[in-house]
């Protein structure tokens, strides 16, 4: 069997996606989601310009080689857009193996592990009394596991409150909305948050919060310990992890469990942080961190040190990813739990998939490869429209992390 074709398609049925699809020589195909929130035309272009001539005429059964022919070729190693476009083809290889062999994913990964996935939601509102009755709102959709998100009071806008109730899109259209931030308006709300919430909905719920890289060591050291009493599931991206060695400090501190690496692309982005068990939860993803193979190694790495899986599953990652990602956690020894914000419908429609939602958990299909498609006529009708996530200021005008 050799790969004739690597074609890109870019779609915008409500937000940005990139896919890329792999056909064979025998006719079957593979997908990968390739989808960069903000950056997606650099990724379409480095699968088009870089990646697809390389791949025509190889096995695409060969999927290790592959893999390590695009990382150690490419000579510039890492970085998001390279491990994103990785990550499609890699993805894709994956499915197609699946429908090669006539079977799901997770078959091929090892069996399934676990019945369903547990999930995480996003319940968010302008104010505390709003996102608490959000919180009970996804309580009664079945989640048993819930992201608050508020709008603090003093600030205009703040990281994860939506305009729409159900679905959260932080990419605006052609420039970058500006916000404002204040670390100390923040700090004093965000516990009477969770204090209520726990109020409103006693122990059983597990509760999750996203800082979204926004304070230092310290004052997540802080934070963690405010929120103790209220038994978090995790709260995440305390800080900016660049800089791995500063969770010594925040761990030092709190014990409320922490999660961190969405915006990660390889295992060397959390090598200290997994072996010095400075984190709890890693949430690297298929799209992101180079797919399917080495979003593996990453699992193991971490199960050696009592980390599991978070993965992300923000709405900027596609259905195609999302397939994937749940055949994993299906799978993955060391899992944790995965985030699912919802889709919108034109995008369910774009990408028609045998995944579904029951009672807090999802359940990835039967069918063969990752159970994702895409329907590209449909696809064609929503063209690529430029986005960009915001940016964020401190009230005096200082640049800060978004
Ligand atoms: O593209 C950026 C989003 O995926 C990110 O802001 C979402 O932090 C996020 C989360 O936890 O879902
Ligand atoms: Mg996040």
């Amino acid at each position: 069997m050799k790969i004739t074709e690597a074609r890109v398609i870019v779609t915008c049925p409500g937000r940005n996606f990139v896919t890329l699809k792999i056909v064979t020589d025998e006719g079957i195909y593979g997908l990968g989601d390739a989808t960069l929130n903000g950056r997606e035309l650099s990724v379409v272009s480095y699968l088009q310009d870089h990646v697809a001539p390389c791949l025509i005429g190889r096995d695409p059964q060969q999927i290790e080689d592959i893999w390590q022919y695009l990382y150690r070729g490419a000579y510039w190693r890492r970085g998001p857009v390279t491990m994103t476009a990785i990550a499609a083809v890699d993805t894709a290889l994956w499915d197609l193996k699946g429908k090669i062999a006539n079977l799901p994913l997770y078959q091929l990964l090892g069996g399934r592990s676990r019945t369903g996935v547990l999930v995480y939601g996003h319940a968010n509102g302008a104010d505390l009394s709003s996102t608490i009755d959000e919180v009970g709102r996804y309580r009664e959709m079945g989640y048993k596991a819930i992201r608050a998100q508020s709008g603090i009071p003093g600030l205009d806008s703040t990281y994860g409150v939506s305009k729409d109730r159900m679905f959260y899109e932080p990419a605006d259209n052609d420039l970058p909305t500006e916000n404002f931030w204040s670390t100390s308006k923040y700090l004093d709300f965000v516990p009477k948050l969770f204090e209520k919430l726990r109020d409103a909905y006693g122990p059983e719920p597990h509760f999750l919060h996203d800082v979204h890289h926004r304070l230092t060591p310290l004052e997540a050291a802080q934070l963690g310990k405010m929120l103790e009493p209220y038994r978090m599931f995790w709260l995440e991206d305390t800080v900016p992890a660049e800089n791995q060695e500063g969770f010594r400090l925040i761990r030092q501190h709190t014990t409320t469990p922490l999660a961190v690496g969405e915006v990660f692309n390889t295992i060397w982005d959390c090598k200290t942080l997994l072996q010095e068990q400075l984190v709890d939860y890693i949430r690297t993803t298929v799209v992101h961190a180079g797919g399917i193979t080495h979003l593996r190694r990453i699992a193991d790495l971490a199960g050696l040190h009592h980390i599991r899986t978070g993965s992300h599953g923000a709405t900027d990652l596609s259905p195609v990813c999302m397939g994937a990602a749940l055949h994993f956690d299906t799978w993955v020894p060391n899992f944790g739990i995965q985030e699912y914000m919802r889709h919108t419908e034109e995008t369910d429609e774009v990408f028609p998939h045998d995944y579904r939602f029951e009672d807090g958990f999802l359940y990835c299909g039967e069918s063969p490869g990752h159970g994702v498609d895409i329907d590209e006529t449909l696809a064609e009708k929503y063209p690529y429209q430029r986005a960009f996530l915001p940016v964020n200021r401190l009230e005096d005008g200082t640049m800060w992390n978004w």
